[in-house]
């Protein structure tokens, strides 16, 4: 049961920063690290009381800041089935983070057992991992503390991906439970061999591409990944070639500096340390890799950037012809946020004719949007995202009464697919499998890959303002309600460029409202964002 004195009596040692307000947001609490530590412990005692909740299922805690700069670090909870923390749920973590005194702390945790009827008795276990950051190690204590005052079972996963949390959550709620081995190294043996094996099934035996450089942004995407390729290469020499850089772990300062998949995708240009050659196949990762984006230099030396957008356009091109020569009756459906390309979505609705649908930026928006299809492929432009497939669809995939060799084939091959993927989260090693898997079946060059279509030129800038709350979007994030009357501005501006669209939203992780713009040339879409920016200033 829940012993209350001995929580205020821990929580002594963690006391909330009194000038700071924190909010769980879209990645969960994110910030200087050195202000988390009171946080993070009673993330503890929260991830306790929603195992509580959830008759006793096991509950995931991340400690990371993904692409952010070293200097800071975050936390989120990971529900029984992997996916993010329910809605409400974010409000009690707001409300457990800010309050104020020990004895407002334990009112807030009575409020939260008595709303939600929990029964102090039950079992509750969590399981928890961090990144590569510096901080890490004494913000997993701050956790630890919080874990034991609620008197919860913890298993640290050590160092991880966030997406290898997730999955591990999910496996020991919904797999069977492994029998021996500590959850440190089963976390990682079971990830690497679901996908090494799910990888050479969907390759079959189809002749590998060229090597692949990846930039790790010198995070936890290093060491997994060259432990992962090893693993496949066990199985078939040579089946994937990758070369990681930017693999650096150890070094002060070096993580997502100059690196990285946001360093790429907002730059639109190669990452520190690597000089691309003509036709050079190249990715980043992002510093807890759960994002991927890929890119070359084409023979023009222009750099091309294959982003969520190329890589939901890839997928969901592969899967709609595997369903349609399999003969089976599943839907297939794309998510895509305001950030997507407009070509893209061009591209999705006129030549793929799917259906493609809007959602506010944040992946647990995309990722519920996504259960509603049989098939529900859905990736942010900045590279994060997955693909789902409905229980409907696995039921149908896996029941195929045998038809012709043809469409057997096609079967075989979408069952893979729905192995090789992780459909917990977005995942940067899983999507990396996937898309080589795809390139591999269709022997494509990453120059055909992107012919699908051309992006529109496109630019993203932050503008960092008084009080960022006082934008207000509806729209899937595309149009403002407030400020009154901006909204008619941007439309005026946008009027005035070929194949303008802009939009203005707040930030959810960082204290800035960001301007989206993109027209027919990149020196219209700059001047655009420029005077929309200007606007919101
Ligand atoms: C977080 C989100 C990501 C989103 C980004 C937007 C998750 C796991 N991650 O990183 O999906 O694109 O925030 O940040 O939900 P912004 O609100 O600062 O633009
Ligand atoms: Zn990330």
């Amino acid at each position: 049961t829940i012993d209350y004195d001995k929580i205020k009596e821990a929580s002594a040692k963690y006391p909330k920063l009194k000038e700071i307000n924190y909010t769980y947001g879209t990645a969960g609490f994110r910030m200087k690290a050195e202000y988390l530590e009171s946080v993070i412990f009673r993330v503890g005692i929260l991830g306790g009381l929603r195992s509580k909740k959830l008759n006793s299922k096991v509950i995931g805690i991340m400690i990371t800041a993904s692409h952010n700069p070293e200097a800071d670090n975050g936390v989120k909870l990971v529900d029984p089935s992997g996916e993010m923390l329910e809605q409400q749920w974010e409000g009690y973590a707001t409300q457990l983070a800010n309050a104020q005194s020990d004895d407002d702390l334990i009112a807030v945790i009575k409020s939260i057992v008595s709303e939600n009827g929990i029964d102090e008795s039950k079992e509750a276990s969590i399981v928890y991992a961090r990144d590569t950051r510096p901080s890490g190690p004494k913000l997993v204590a701050a956790l630890e503390e919080g874990i034991k005052a609620i008197n919860v079972a913890g298993g640290n996963l050590g160092i991880k991906s966030t997406p290898q949390l997730h999955y591990f959550t999910y496996y020991l709620n919904y797999c069977e439970k492994p029998a021996e081995g500590s959850y440190e190294e089963l976390a990682d043996k079971l990830y690497y061999e679901k996908f090494a094996e799910a990888f050479h099934k969907a390759v079959g035996d189809n002749p590998c591409l060229s090597p692949i450089y990846i930039d790790a942004a010198n995070g936890v995407g290093a060491p997994k990944l060259k432990e992962l390729a090893e693993w496949i290469n066990k199985i078939n020499n040579n089946v994937l070639k990758v070369i990681i850089i930017n693999d650096d772990i150890n070094s002060q300062g070096k993580l997502n500096f100059q690196c990285g998949a946001d360093y790429v995708k907002t730059g639109q240009k190669p990452p520190f340390g690597l000089t691309l050659t003509t036709e050079q196949r190249a990715a980043s990762l992002d510093g807890d890799a759960d994002r991927i984006v890929f890119y070359y230099v084409d023979e023009n030396r222009t750099f091309r950037l294959l982003d969520g957008d190329k890589i939901a356009a890839l997928a969901a091109g592969f899967i709609i012809e595997l369903v349609k020569t399999s003969g089976l009756d599943i839907n297939v459906g794309v998510v895509q946020t305001a950030y997507a390309n407009g070509s893209s979505h061009a591209y999705l609705e006129k030549e793929l004719k799917v259906p493609v649908a809007c959602v506010p930026t944040g992946v647990k928006y995309l990722h519920h949007k996504a259960q509603e299809y049989d098939v529900g492929v859905y990736f942010e432009a900045n590279g994060h995202g997955t693909v789902l497939f409905s229980p409907n669809a696995l039921n149908k995939i896996h029941s195929a009464e045998k038809r012709t060799a043809e469409q057997e084939k096609a079967i075989k091959k979408l069952q893979a697919l729905t192995e090789l993927i992780n459909q917990t989260v977005g995942d940067a090693l899983s999507d990396l499998l996937f898309v080589e898997a795809i390139l591999i079946n269709r022997q494509w060059t990453f120059n055909q890959w992107n012919s699908a279509y051309t992006d529109l030129p496109n630019r993203l800038v932050k503008v960092v303002v008084e009080n960022r709350q006082i934008f207000k979007t509806t729209n899937a994030e595309r149009t403002l309600v407030e400020p009154k009357g901006l909204q008619e501005k941007i439309d005026k501006l946008v009027a005035q460029y070929k194949d303008g669209r802009s939009f203005v939203r707040p930030s959810g992780t960082e204290d800035v409202v960001r301007v989206y713009a993109e027209a027919s040339t990149q020196k219209d879409c700059d001047e655009l964002a420029f005077k929309v920016a200007g606007l919101v200033y």
